[in-house]
């Protein structure tokens, strides 16, 4: 129910009411929800108060528009635990999903200092450069740009990053992938991360920092990345 006299904002308590529907089932992802018009008219409320609602909602990833049709509820998110160091393959794979890639940038470039420092090698030292759309049953769910070290590992070539990068690690070169640290941070989505992500510019994103090590930490690559904060969440367990 919507309460008019509450000092929280109608369209909030919209937004609470179309949430809690959507977490009990009762609006399924596909779902067509009613016109804005009608949930005005329902609750004689603003359209304006309904669209904000909506706004929110898809802005969190629970909505999504199709324009001329309507507003529909969005699938799930992804949630992905933080325990284990997995890989993207690894990530959809566990889940059902069909991991994809789309490859937008593959050259050896000259480390800059930051990327000389996180990968622990001399500046201007040869660093792979690649830049890899992510994707889970065909739908973009990050942009992703690794730094490794091309005298560690050696060879790599557009076939083999267009499959997954820690499998021809570990699988073709026997180096064992080991530990990682990793930073999130939240964000919103510039020009190319848009357009790449195939979401509108202003866009809710998660910016992703990992650093990973081998057994004997040395550093095997340096990742920054950009997930979909409306298609992802991060899972953490934790005991006192
Ligand atoms: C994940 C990692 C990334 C790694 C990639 C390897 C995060 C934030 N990043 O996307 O660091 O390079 O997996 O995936 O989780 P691949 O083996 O499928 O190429």
């Amino acid at each position: 129910m919507i309460k008019k006299n509450s000092p929280i904002p109608i369209y909030y308590q919209l937004e609470e009411l179309i949430k809690e529907l959507i977490e009990k089932g009762e609006l399924k992802p596909g779902d067509s929800i009613p016109a804005e018009r009608e949930y005005a008219e329902k609750y004689q409320i603003s359209r304006m108060t309904v669209r904000q609602a909506f706004t929110q909602l898809v802005n969190d990833g629970y909505l999504h528009r199709i324009q001329g049709k309507g507003t529909f509820v969005a699938d799930r998110k992804i949630e992905q635990p933080l325990q284990g160091l997995t890989s993207f393959t690894e990530d959809m794979k566990a889940r059902g999903l069909k991991p994809g890639n789309q490859l937008i940038h593959f050259e050896i470039i000259p480390a800059t200092s930051q990327i000389a420092t996180q990968l622990a090698i001399q500046e201007y030292g040869p660093v792979y450069e690649i830049k890899r759309i992510r994707l889970a049953d065909d739908v973009p769910m990050a942009l992703e740009t690794n730094y490794i070290s091309a005298n560690l590992i050696k060879g790599l070539t557009e076939q083999i990053v267009n499959q997954s990068l820690y499998a021809h690690i570990e699988g073709q070169l026997g180096l064992l992938i080991d530990h990682a640290s990793q930073v999130i941070e939240s964000s919103i989505a510039n020009q190319i991360e848009a357009q790449y992500l195939k979401i509108k510019k202003g866009t809710p994103v998660m910016l992703i920092q990992r650093n990973t090590y081998l057994q004997d930490g040395t550093p095997v690559e340096f990742v920054k990345s950009a997930y979909r904060a409306d298609r992802y969440k991060f899972m953490i367990q934790m005991k006192r």
